[in-house]
């Protein structure tokens, strides 16, 4: 079949709207027709040729929502007309990860989506006969995509699509890096690095563990505003002090907060905000996405003295089992998601939603069909 797409032929280039052939679903896969789909920094950081994984031509696109159209041979689990989110992170409840019950990451299809591919080892998508890369198992830039049935999430009919495709990455990983990653607990001291929508997700989970106090950090001050409306408690921008920033937030809490967690992707912040931990039992979270290439580093002493440095994917969530919750809890007014979408735009007008978020100016743009 047909399908609108904004394909990324090479790193730094905008997207181009082309109309691509889309196979139908084989075994263990589904046909899903998106309705809505936003843009995460983590698609503007493959566009921009830093990812390691990153391939060209591509349909990028992770964080969407829409509704199952057909199902390839033993598809068990959904039938057309199914509402679902998306996940980069599958979940097969069958592989030694999720058999675990330690981690959210899932075996069953991750080598092959770092391929660009489907399980078989084959795309779906191609244009004039020449094949497209899939892109985090999602592909959620085209109205019609291909995923594996451990990679949907079914989720509640009577839900906005335009709202909850949030839950597909940004929302979820924020909240999730609190609630599952660190485990903050009530009366914590907790301070943000980075004001996106996941560093805005990271203070709703934070107010959601009742957190004392939440200092909200960003280069961009028009980002405080929609952090205090999400709870944060206190507000610093780097650029006003002289010391570095992991003494300043020591010297506002007495020592270094209980948690931290950095979500902008930047290797000298994540230092910082190890460092800006408290001595013997501070834990660091580790969200944002690195460039190829970009290491951490810290003295070991750092850790020695028992500050603890951590990383969360899809904030430690199980997408099949724990998103439909999620999207419950968003009804049930418990969740919020609505104050994320700063704009909402035609599908066709994708590029100036990436604009807006490399110049600060969006939280997310939702993009619909
Ligand atoms: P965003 O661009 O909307 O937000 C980043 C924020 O960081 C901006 O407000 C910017 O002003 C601020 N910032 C930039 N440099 C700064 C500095 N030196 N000090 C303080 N603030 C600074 O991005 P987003 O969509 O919220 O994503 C944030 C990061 O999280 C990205 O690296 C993305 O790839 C990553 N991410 C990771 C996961 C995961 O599962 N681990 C999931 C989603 C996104
Ligand atoms: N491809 C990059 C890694 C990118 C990365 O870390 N992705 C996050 C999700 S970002 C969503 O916006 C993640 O969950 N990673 C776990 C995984 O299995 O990919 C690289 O460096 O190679
Ligand atoms: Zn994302």
């Amino acid at each position: 079949m047909k399908s609108r797409a904004a394909v990324a032929w090479e790193a730094g280039k905008p997207l181009s709207l082309e109309e691509i052939d889309v196979q139908g679903p084989k075994a263990g896969e589904v046909l899903v027709r998106m309705v809505a789909t936003s843009v995460c920094h983590t698609d503007a950081y493959t566009l921009s040729g830093k990812d390691p994984e990153g391939l060209f031509p591509s349909v990028l696109g992770h964080e969407g929502a829409g509704i199952v159209e057909e199902v390839g041979e033993g598809v068990t689990g959904l039938v057309p007309g199914d509402h679902v989110i998306p996940l980069y992170t599958a979940e097969c409840g069958k592989c030694k990860f999720c058999l675990s019950g330690k981690t959210n990451l899932c075996s069953s299809v991750r080598a092959t989506q770092g391929k660009g591919l489907m399980p078989d080892g084959t795309s779906r998508f191609s244009l004039d006969g020449k094949p497209i890369h899939h892109y985090m198992g999602c592909s959620t830039f085209s109205e019609y995509t291909v995923l594996p049935e451990v990679s949907l999430a079914k989720v509640s009919k009577e839900a906005p699509l335009d709202k909850i495709c949030l839950l597909g990455c940004g929302v979820t990983t924020g909240i999730g890096a609190v609630l599952n990653t660190a485990k903050v607990e009530p009366g914590a001291t907790v301070a943000v690095f980075g004001l996106g929508a996941i560093g805005l997700a990271v203070i709703q989970g934070a107010q959601m563990a009742k957190a004392s106090r939440i200092i909200a950090i960003d280069v961009n001050p028009d980002k405080f505003e929609l952090a205090r409306q999400f709870g944060a408690t206190e507000f610093v921008n780097p650029k006003d002090y002289n010391d570095p920033i992991q003494q300043v937030i020591v010297d506002l809490t007495d020592g270094g907060v209980d948690y931290s967690f950095e979500c902008i992707g930047n290797v000298n912040v994540m230092r910082s905000a190890l460092e800006c931990c408290h001595k013997g039992w501070g834990e660091s979270i580790i969200i944002g996405v690195a460039g190829a290439g970009e290491e951490i580093s810290t003295r070991p002493f750092q850790l020695v003295t028992g500050r603890v440095w951590k990383g969360s994917a899809f904030g430690g969530v199980k997408g099949r089992s724990e998103l439909p919750g999620y999207v419950q809890r968003y009804m049930d007014g418990e969740i919020k998601i609505d104050e994320f979408v700063t704009h909402n735009m035609a599908f066709d007008k994708i590029n100036e939603a990436f604009e807006l978020l490399h110049a600060g100016e969006s939280i997310r743009t939702v993009l619909h069909y």
